[in-house]
């Protein structure tokens, strides 16, 4: 028998052609099989950041979910929602992450994870599509859409074929399957078949993309924003007093000696209507007040001149002392954060006696001296 030259090459060009065929198809493979690993170690990356404490992910969750707000189409009510519910959300993006790393590194529901992940990032380019484009953004949502074409080239490769669990489940499904073949069973459906991309999975890949990106975009619009509350009112509260003198005794008098403030922001006006007095041993510079000032009669004043101090309000205990000029209205703001009781006093000499450090009505309750309740 012999064979012709022609023939022979024939055949030899055959088996070139069908050794080059066979060795793309397992380039092309290979190649798809390092997209994935190469995908599942991105996802890996984002996997770690979640679980380093460093990160505080869970304790920052709500507020950068917050923080896209401003860049969403539709408004913020999304992310409000999110936020208030950050526990359930930052689990689900944390297992999802968690899932999407070790699904695509092993090779494990492979297919799934395509779906999975392609779903996530559906949702988040629906509902951040402002954020999309938002250079520099506090966002990672300008990945997504890469995301989207590696899950979808993962699928049409039929990624899982090699390097992967999914492959060697095949595998072991495949051979209990001749074997049982071989016994006259009937064999279960597999769900680990990789490497083939049926229709009937590539029409649910899009189809759920689709309708993840619609759902993305029809929360964030269907979900209205509460509007942001007016920050709380800083709380004032007011001591007006009157220094006037005593119709009965002829003794100046402090008008209520007696008073009771909110504990907060206080604003004091006390009105001397008594005369000015020289009182020249007088240190006169004002402490404890807001910026250390009295404002008298208009004009903020440090240190008031010894020439006109008629009295004083002074409270030790919270550093307080003012020095009040005759017939001057004299303001001043104190924060006086602890609610309790405090006695205050006049140290300006004002008593009628001989000595007037220790004469009435210096120290007498109800002219000179009096308690202030915070509360
Ligand atoms: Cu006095």
């Amino acid at each position: 028998m012999r064979y012709g030259r022609g023939a022979l090459l024939n055949r030899s060009t055959v088996m070139l052609r069908a050794s080059t065929a066979n060795s793309n198809t397992v380039r092309a493979s290979l190649a798809i099989e390092v997209l994935r690993v190469g995908v599942g170690i991105v996802w890996l990356m984002n996997f770690v950041f979640i679980v380093a404490p460093a990160n505080n992910y869970f304790g920052n969750f709500a507020a950068v979910v917050l923080s896209l707000g401003p860049t969403s189409i539709g408004g913020s009510g999304l992310e409000q929602f999110v936020a208030a519910n950050a526990a359930i959300f930052a689990w689900l993006v944390a297992i999802v992450t968690g899932y999407l790393a070790f699904a695509f590194i092993l090779g494990l529901t492979t297919r799934w994870a395509c779906i999975i992940g392609g779903i996530f990032s559906a949702v988040i380019i629906g509902a951040q599509l402002g954020s999309m484009f938002a250079f520099p953004g506090g966002t990672d949502v300008g990945e997504h859409p890469l995301y989207l074409v590696i899950y979808a080239a993962l699928v049409l490769g039929g990624a899982g074929a090699a390097y992967s669990l999914d492959h060697r489940i095949a595998e072991a499904v495949a051979r209990r399957r001749a074997y049982r073949a071989a016994l006259n069973e009937p064999a279960p459906r597999g769900v680990w078949a990789a490497g083939s991309t049926s229709r009937f999975f590539l029409t649910y890949f899009i189809a759920g993309i689709l309708i993840s990106f619609g759902m993305g975009m029809g929360l964030m619009v269907a979900i209205p924003a509460t509007p942001t509350p007016p920050p709380a009112p800083i709380h004032y509260s007011y001591a007006n007093l009157t220094i006037s003198i005593n119709a009965t005794t002829g003794w100046p008098q402090y008008t209520p000696a007696n008073f009771t403030v909110s504990n907060g922001e206080v604003i004091f006006t006390i009105t001397d209507l008594d005369s000015p007095m020289n009182w020249s041993p007088c240190p006169c510079v004002v402490t404890g007040t807001n910026a250390g000032v009295e404002i008298i009669n208009g004009t903020p004043v440090h240190v008031i001149p010894s020439t006109n101090v008629a009295h004083s309000f002074s409270i030790p205990n919270l550093g307080l002392s003012v020095y009040l000029p005759g017939l001057s209205v004299i303001r001043f703001t104190v924060d006086l954060i602890n609610p309790g009781s405090f006695g205050w006093f006049c140290v300006v000499p004002c008593g009628a006696g001989a000595n007037p450090y220790s004469s009435p009505p210096m120290g007498v309750p109800g002219y000179m001296t009096g308690t202030m309740t915070i509360t």
